[in-house]
């Protein structure tokens, strides 16, 4: 089923940073749409819940080297 997930993200400081966060979670499988605000720091997910969850997602981008945690 579709969920949006919404994660703030820390160590983004530029517009490149959003986009290599972007362009590696969209690829992942069950990911619908990413969002990402860099003045906030907040970024809206939406994927289906059956193919992917808010732990990858978190895993994902900390291998990116950012600080995602989920907030509500
Ligand atoms: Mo910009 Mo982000 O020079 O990790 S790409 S700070």
């Amino acid at each position: 089923g579709n969920d949006t997930t919404m994660l703030e993200i820390g160590g983004m400081t530029c517009a490149s940073c959003v986009q290599t966060i972007q362009s590696a979670v969209e690829l992942l499988p069950g990911v619908a749409s990413v969002n990402i605000n860099l003045l906030t720091t907040q970024a809206s997910i939406k994927h289906d819940r059956n193919l992917i969850g808010p732990r990858d997602l978190i895993a994902k981008i900390e291998e990116l080297g950012y600080e995602p945690q989920l907030y509500t």
